[in-house]
């Protein structure tokens, strides 16, 4: 358990602006909940964007799906983005050498506000981020470190390199995707997917806790909820309901 456990002395003791931007959105809206975009358009990405915005902290894509995103999208999605108040993240999950990072950087991370990365390479992916990134108070990393799915690598020694990534880069690393607590630092967010209402998993190994468990016993302080939303006939109701359903367990946490 934390020590300073509320977003708001959590947002004070960050150490990356975008920690405190994105816990300054998750206060005011009252949501903890990042949407997952998994669609097979820009267009149905643009819709699912403006639907979900007033419900959602995140919008979380992969714009290695869609054939048709371009910087006209990203400039669109961005400005949904401003008018919802939440911020854009890219799951890349770059992995590579520094250097082919910093040629995959310019069409899969220059336009998000945050991306994934998985840090076995070493800190030449991080340091290259760094560099590519124009503002690097403007551009926010996410740790893979433990993944939802049946068979995952559950390892001592690769989170402790997320939790040695996180120190050497504190102002890039914002925290980690897991699902479970990473780290004790109150400036470090844990982000978990594998999230649902009503599912226990899927045919490729997908597997799924209910928001209550997500963040009242692993830690999650956002959840992930991809096919949950996208999937409803109500986008934009079924996000409300995670989002209500988040926030009550994190308040909820708090207390104890
Ligand atoms: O809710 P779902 O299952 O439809 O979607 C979950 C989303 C997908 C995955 O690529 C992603 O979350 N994900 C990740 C991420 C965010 O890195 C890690 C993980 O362990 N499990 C997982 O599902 O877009």
């Amino acid at each position: 358990e934390r020590l300073i456990k509320t977003f708001e002395l959590r947002a004070d003791a960050a150490v990356h602006p975008l920690v405190r931007s994105l816990l300054g959105i998750v206060t005011s809206k009252r949501s903890n909940l990042c949407v997952s975009a998994d669609v097979s358009s820009c267009t149905e990405l643009l819709t699912l964007a403006q639907q979900v915005g007033p419900h959602i902290c995140l919008l979380k894509t992969h714009v290695d799906t869609l054939p048709d995103f371009s910087d006209s999208v990203a400039q669109q999605l961005r400005s949904v983005a401003q008018q919802h108040n939440f911020l854009l993240f890219e799951d890349s999950k770059f992995v590579d050498i520094g250097a082919t990072v910093a040629r995959q950087w310019e069409r899969r991370g220059a336009w998000a506000d945050i991306v994934t990365v998985v840090p076995i390479a070493g800190d030449g992916l991080l340091t290259a981020i760094a560099q590519a990134a124009l503002d690097n108070s403007k551009k926010g990393v996410i740790l893979v470190a433990e993944m939802s799915s049946d068979g995952a690598l559950r390892s001592a020694e690769y989170q402790e390199m997320c939790r040695a990534a996180a120190k050497r880069f504190p102002h890039l690393v914002m925290g980690f995707v897991s699902q479970s607590s990473i780290s004790q630092s109150p400036w470090l967010l844990q982000l978990s997917p594998g999230v649902s209402v009503s599912a226990s998993g899927d045919a490729l190994g997908q597997r799924y806790v209910s928001p209550e468990c997500s963040v009242g016993e692993r830690g999650a302080d956002v959840i992930i909820v991809g096919r949950g939303v996208t999937t409803s006939s109500d986008p934009a109701a079924a996000a409300a309901n995670y989002q209500q359903l988040a926030y009550s367990a994190y308040l909820e946490r708090v207390k104890r």
